[in-house]
């Protein structure tokens, strides 16, 4: 097989940047290891920025998206029972985020691929690139029982942390940057309507909730757990206590509760590989980088990635220059690391430390106290969570 860009992993990464290539003419063929119902129902992340809403319209990828989404202005910050709307129009300038799942964006570029789009295959397990120094790179993969090889012009891994991309950037040429945290997110999905018309952070003694949704008539909440909890050791009942306990007011708001339909446990960490190149091999997405899930930064940092990769792709092929492609790494990087300084702030003030002293917990609510006052504070989070600009 032979096309213009290999490209490792149809998670939301690999298939927008599939839509981005076919759209400029350019062809593409997409390996991913799983079949296509893991892909489409593999519950992530929740919230769009206004860039990626942009960009999935400009792909004509958003009709769905624009149909079934819920526009939202706003995040309640909840801390010491006092509730703090953060309105995002009002202090950047007309900016607002859209709740449309990850597994739908997944569907709708799935299928505009198949549809219009070059090859996708499933169950296509990349086994190693190999070349990404020479002008003939390759992906070695097996599907259907039988190894072949991908020949390309380009390989982007967009195969996840876990992927084997990162793997042909020789140990000497990477720099990883890293934090662990003692804690994750138990996710649970239930069948019943927000509680609140826009996402709720809770900051408590008893740690982090956050209450998200889906849909008018599906919740989606998390609670702060150790980082090794198994998620079957909690049971609905004890989920909903708890969620009660750490988004309780001073007021009489109330949590309504209903079946739960899924429960899972995330790990959070920080992580950015450096470079995001390699020769003939780009890495995007949650290949290159990982942010927690406080700033639902993950899908929309791998968005600025394949935007990124794409006008490069562009430019050199109308031009010949491979000057937007020799920056990719460090205009990628500039706003990676501002992703990963907002999700590690909004991570730091929100959970609780196993190890927090009361000076900890204090400095905690001064934070949030600041952002409640300070309109200048205010602007900060509101301009990080709604976007930072991509290129
Ligand atoms: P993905 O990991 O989504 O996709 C990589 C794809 O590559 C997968 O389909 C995988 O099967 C495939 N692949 C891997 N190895 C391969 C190989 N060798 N050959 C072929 N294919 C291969 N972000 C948020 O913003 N908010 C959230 O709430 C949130 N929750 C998350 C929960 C979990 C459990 C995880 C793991 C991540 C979460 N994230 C969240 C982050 C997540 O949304 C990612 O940022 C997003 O999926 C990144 O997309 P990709 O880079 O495409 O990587
Ligand atoms: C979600 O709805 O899954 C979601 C929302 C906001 C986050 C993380 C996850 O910060």
């Amino acid at each position: 097989m032979r096309t213009t860009v290999g490209i490792i992993g149809a998670g939301p990464a690999g298939l927008l940047l599939a839509r981005l290539l076919h759209n400029a003419g350019i062809d593409s063929v997409v390996l991913e290891s799983r079949d296509r119902a893991y892909v489409e129902h593999r519950q992530r992340a929740g919230i769009l920025e206004q860039g990626t809403v942009d960009v999935l319209r400009a792909a004509d990828a958003g009709e769905r998206m624009d149909r079934e989404g819920l526009r939202h202005d706003g995040i309640e910050l909840r801390f010491d029972r006092r509730r703090h709307r953060v309105d995002f129009p009002g202090l950047t300038g007309g900016r607002s985020v859209m709740v449309y799942a990850q597994t739908e964006v997944c569907k709708d570029l799935i299928a505009l691929q198949l549809k219009e789009g070059g090859p996708l295959l499933f169950e296509a397990e990349a086994l190693a690139v190999e070349g990404a120094e020479s002008d003939r790179p390759a992906v070695r993969f097996r599907h259907e029982g039988r190894e072949d090889v991908l020949e390309c012009d380009y390989v982007v891994g967009c195969d996840g942390f876990w992927g084997v991309s990162r793997k042909a950037i020789p140990a000497s040429l990477s720099r990883v940057f890293e934090r662990t945290y003692p804690f994750g997110w138990l996710g649970v999905l239930a069948d019943v309507a927000p509680s609140h018309d826009e996402l709720v952070y809770a900051r408590h003694e008893r740690g982090f909730a956050l209450l998200s949704m889906r849909s008018p008539s599906v919740s989606r909440l998390y609670l702060q757990v150790p980082a090794d909890t198994d998620a079957q050791a909690w049971s609905g009942e004890e989920i909903w206590e708890e969620l009660e306990r750490r988004l309780e007011t001073d007021d009489d708001w109330t949590l309504r509760r209903g079946p739960i339909t899924q429960k899972s446990v995330t790990p959070m960490r920080s992580y950015v590989h450096e470079p995001m190149r390699h020769g003939r091999l780009f890495l995007a997405g949650d290949a290159a980088h990982i942010v927690p899930p406080t700033g639902a930064k993950g899908l929309n940092l791998a968005v600025g990635d394949v935007v990124t990769f794409a006008q490069a792709l562009t430019h050199q092929q109308r031009t010949g220059s491979t000057e937007l492609l020799d920056a990719y790494s460090a205009t990628c990087l500039r706003r990676v690391w501002q992703a990963e300084r907002f999700s590690y702030d909004m991570t730091t003030m929100l959970h609780r430390h196993p190890d927090a002293t009361p000076f900890d917990e204090r400095l905690q609510l001064a934070r949030l106290d600041r952002i409640a006052s300070c309109r200048a504070a205010e602007t900060d989070l509101a301009e990080g969570y709604t976007g930072f600009p991509i290129g």
